[in-house]
């Protein structure tokens, strides 16, 4: 039987690369000299596309060169690596990998929020650089008595919240809708949320529609002990107001996992001593990367078996009325 052709467009995990090998023809765009003539040549034979952020945006300019193309699977639950408006409109179905990096990426958030507030990175380095034998670190900031509020209580932001709940700190949230049976206070506007907060907590989608949600208005309402713990994506917030309201003390400090521009980090944050930086790593254990990778291997197999996407995206939902006559 013949296999079918897919392109990887930037390197992803051995483990993918290893299971695509085996069930598929893989195509590994970035090791060609010539883009162009590769995808000229190939493009047309393209049905599967296994997309990451590494190679950039997965768009029209290269969804041009694959007319047959049929399913993207997407490395991550975040797609703003992906034109889905553009997918839809070719009848391409995308898919994602939520659920499996919830408990990671929630762990980590938590993590960040009382490395942040207990100031632990600056704690670590006040020690090995011998000061602790001169004098004391000095007192932190803290989590007690905060008001917690998470814009975009979806899988993840609920799954944050559970664990807060245990840190005995009042929780809100903040989302385009007020949620059913969510015993949380609800704001139905970022502003008002940020009023009655002292730490935010963003863990929205990407994207046009969160483009600088958190701004300098917003940061103002958050207030001068105020804290802004950033697990969404870099370009929720407004870096350029984030960094002069952290040197202005308009707020407090920051925990931020993701950045307008990754990898490059703003030298003014690096030179911050109330922010503390990760480089985007929320969802980055061996554990759960093992599964965000499997999920992309199982959709595309599901999808070339006939049985359908496993994760399909909302942007392009699936029934099964829709299976390509020649899958299966
Ligand atoms: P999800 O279940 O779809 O939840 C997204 C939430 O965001 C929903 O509650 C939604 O509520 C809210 N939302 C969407 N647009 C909004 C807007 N314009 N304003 C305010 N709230 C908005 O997604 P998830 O699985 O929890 O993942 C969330 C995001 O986390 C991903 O898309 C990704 O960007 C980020 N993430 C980052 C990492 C990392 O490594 N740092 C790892 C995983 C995920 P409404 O629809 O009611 O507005
Ligand atoms: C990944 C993420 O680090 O799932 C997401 O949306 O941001 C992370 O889990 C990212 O997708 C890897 O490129």
């Amino acid at each position: 039987m013949t296999k079918t052709d897919i392109l990887m467009p930037g390197p992803m995990m051995p483990s993918v690369i290893e299971a695509l090998d085996r069930d598929f023809v893989l195509h590994r765009l970035w090791e060609q000299s010539d883009r162009e003539a590769f995808l000229r040549e190939v493009g047309p034979r393209i049905r599967g596309l296994a997309a990451s952020t590494v190679a950039g945006r997965t768009d029209g300019t290269l969804l041009g060169h694959l007319p047959n193309l049929e399913v993207i699977a997407s490395f991550g639950v975040g797609y703003d690596n992906v034109d889905v408006v553009e997918a839809a409109r070719r009848g391409i179905v995308v898919t994602n990998t939520p659920d499996v990096l919830n408990a990671e990426v929630a762990d980590l958030t938590i993590g960040l929020l009382i490395a942040t507030l207990r100031q632990i990175p600056q704690a670590d380095r006040y020690l090995r650089a011998g000061q602790w034998l001169k004098a004391p670190f000095p007192l932190s900031p803290t989590l007690r008595e905060r008001k917690v509020g998470i814009i975009g209580l979806g899988r993840i932001g609920k799954a944050i919240a559970r664990r807060l709940e245990g840190f005995d700190v009042s929780i809100a949230y903040h989302g385009r809708t007020r949620q059913e049976g969510v015993a949380y206070a609800y704001h139905p506007t970022l502003k008002g949320m940020a009023e009655a907060c002292d730490v935010l907590i963003a863990i929205t989608p990407g994207g046009a529609s969160t483009k600088h949600l958190i701004n300098a208005e917003i940061l103002k309402a958050l207030g001068p002990n105020g804290v802004l713990i950033n697990v969404a994506r870099g370009s929720v917030v407004d870096e350029r107001a984030l960094i002069e309201a952290l040197r202005s003390k308009t707020i407090l400090a920051a925990g931020l996992d993701v950045f307008e521009d990754e990898p490059r980090v703003p030298q003014e944050l690096i030179d911050m001593e109330n922010v503390v930086l990760l480089p985007h790593v929320a969802s980055a254990s061996v554990h759960t990367r093992r599964a965000m990778g499997q999920l992309v291997v199982d959709n595309l197999i599901s999808w070339f078996e006939g049985k359908g996407p496993l994760t399909p995206v909302p942007e392009t939902p699936w029934s099964a009325v829709e299976l390509p006559a020649a899958a299966g």
